[in-house]
């Protein structure tokens, strides 16, 4: 039985039905005969017993001969770790970052990005280096303490709280009139916020006003044209009708005619034309994040691990990555991160794209999320996990999604995570997090000019989610989108972090003081990727001071 490492130790134990704690995990892994005694604390541990102490593997400890370490045995495992250590030492800090604009920390990010995959430094961040933890020893066993595992405090995450969910709460059956309730929400919500910035009437007075007026209106984009001499022809639309809002393509505001996406909400501001029949509009406003928010942060030191886009059954899911993710979480560097946000493809699922079975590892849908579980359990126990489901998971893939339904969660318990929908608001130490699994940002990046939203910056395409208070404005193209009495899709209240995946690159910046954060992948390069030339950022983890919402992010490729 291969027990040399934390997490295989914690797999071990999970399958035998038991929980352990950190200090126990510690014990076993330099314990001289691991395997032995893991059997000796198990077959000893009460049936009942949920959680195996480090009172229980020291008894099993004291019971068993000692026997002295082979020093050679000993110097792998530790040259072993240095490696692994080495492996990840590359990481990113981000500096303090400019409140004021929403585009300078986006460009400091990608150097930050460059810098955690190895490439150029430049003033806007520093790179740490790790150096390799110092051995320790236990006074009481007389034997080497795994190298890097803390034997300090558990972990003692909150409860993760979760608002925004439709798990449970789906009534759409699809019909025409529902989608006409959900868009009627969005309209409501996301005109509220825009309400204190313009005076604005509905599209039915508007019309009947005189030619000349000033008006302000609000609505959902219904069209945008461009006129035969290049103007632009924006058509909004209201509870109460349409009207036409014309944007000269010489003004300074024809620029943001290129941010608009069909269906947010918008409002304008201009006069009426003589015969009252278009606006010439002078203003546009997004609902946005005001510039003066000011996120929550924690009253400790703790942080968060953001990753999304895992892909076990995938032949290119990278097992090895993942396992030295899961053993550093184990290790006293690890000891601050208490919680584990994963955004969306647990699993490669079956049937997603055309021929996606060539690169399937696991082709059986519940063998995939048993097999993920199965790495799941390579992480703490004592970690608090949410996960939402992304569009390769077994849930409907229209949004919102819901959460795992009983039979997923069932083979998912293990570390009992949370399960929620995508998308979901978690909150963790008072910060709250909106978890989206993010496949409207690739409608995001297509639709809009590459220094607005492009794959090599997925947290510009967040920005526009942000600026556009909606996870997924634009309907009827690639996201589906399910009909609600709601619009789950709304970012009704600003989140402090907004964590994405999908598009598989790693991305982040602030966008009014918001950290946007897209985390990469544990799947490498597929041939699909291949021939299309995505180059996936894989095996990183974002790690998010929850106290400060500075990151780090860490490398296990
Ligand atoms: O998708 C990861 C990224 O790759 C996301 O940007 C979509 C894109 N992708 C991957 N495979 C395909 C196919 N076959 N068609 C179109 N777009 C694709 P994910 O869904 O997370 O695997
Ligand atoms: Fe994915
Ligand atoms: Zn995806």
């Amino acid at each position: 039985m291969p027990s040399e490492t934390p997490s295989r130790i914690v797999q071990t134990l999970a399958r035998a039905g038991y929980n352990a704690e950190r200090e126990a995990v510690t014990l076993l892994a330099n314990a001289p005969d691991p395997a032995a005694t893991i059997e000796a604390v198990v077959e000893a541990a009460d049936d009942d017993a949920l959680r195996l102490t480090a009172e229980d593997v020291r008894c099993c400890l004291a019971q068993r001969e000692p026997v002295a370490d082979p020093p050679d045995v000993d110097a792998n495992m530790m040259s072993t770790q240095t490696t692994r250590s080495d492996d990840t030492a590359a990481t990113a800090r981000t500096e303090s970052p400019d409140s004021s604009s929403p585009t300078a920390p986006s460009s400091d990010q990608q150097s930050q990005t460059s810098v955690s995959t190895g490439g150029n430094n430049t003033k806007n961040h520093t790179q740490k280096t790790e150096s390799p933890p110092e051995k320790k020893r236990l006074s009481d066993t007389g034997h080497k303490e795994f190298s890097t595992v803390s034997n300090s405090a558990e972990r003692s995450p909150a409860p993760a709280e979760i608002s925004g969910d439709v798990t449970g709460r789906s009534t759409g059956t699809g019909k025409y009139s529902q989608f006409v309730t959900t868009f009627r929400d969005r309209y409501e919500r996301l005109s509220k916020l825009l309400r204190g910035r313009v005076n604005h009437r509905p599209a039915s007075t508007i019309a009947a006003m005189p030619g000349g007026s000033e008006a302000e209106l609000i609505g959902l984009v219904n069209d945008i044209r461009s006129t035969a001499s290049g103007h632009w022809l924006i058509e909004l639309e209201d509870t109460t009708g349409t009207f036409p809002a014309l944007v000269m393509k010489d003004r300074p505001i024809a620029e943001l005619v290129d941010e608009l996406l069909l269906d947010e909400c918008v409002a304008v501001q201009g006069t009426l034309s003589d015969d009252a029949g278009i606006l010439f509009t002078d203003s546009i406003h997004f609902p946005d994040v005001p510039r003066t928010f000011r996120p929550n942060t924690a009253d400790r030191h703790v942080q968060a691990a953001l990753i999304s886009d895992v892909h076990v059954g995938s032949q290119e899911f990278m097992a090895d990555a993942w396992n030295r993710f899961a053993d550093w979480l184990h290790t006293e560097e690890a000891e601050h991160v208490e919680y584990l946000l994963i955004a969306g493809d647990m699993v490669e699922g079956v049937g997603i794209y055309p021929n996606q079975d060539e690169e399937l590892d696991i082709i059986d849908i519940f063998d995939q999320y048993e097999a993920f579980s199965e790495h799941l359990k390579a992480v703490p126990g004592d970690l608090e996990t949410v996960l939402i489901p992304g569009n390769h998971d077994a849930v409907r893939l229209a949004e919102p999604q819901p959460g795992f339904d009983e039979e997923l969660r069932e083979i998912m318990s293990a570390h009992d995570p949370k399960i929620t929908g995508n998308p979901s608001t978690v909150t963790i130490e008072g910060v709250s997090v909106l978890m989206y699994h993010g496949v409207s940002l690739d409608e995001v990046i297509a639709e809009l000019p590459s220094d607005k939203a492009s794959y090599d910056e997925p947290h510009k395409a967040m920005y526009q989610l942000l600026k556009k208070r909606h996870v997924a404005p634009q309907f009827g193209g690639h996201t589906r989108v399910a009909p609600e009495e709601k619009d789950y899709l709304v970012i009704e209240t600003v989140p402090d972090i907004f964590h994405t995946g999908h598009v598989h690159k790693l991305g982040w910046g602030k966008y009014h003081n918001v950290l946007a954060v897209n985390s990469g992948c544990w799947q490498s390069q597929t041939d699909f990727q291949k021939k299309v030339n995505i180059d996936p950022d894989v095996a990183h983890a974002p790690i998010v001071d929850l106290d400060t919402l500075e990151m780090t992010v860490r490398k296990f490729a």
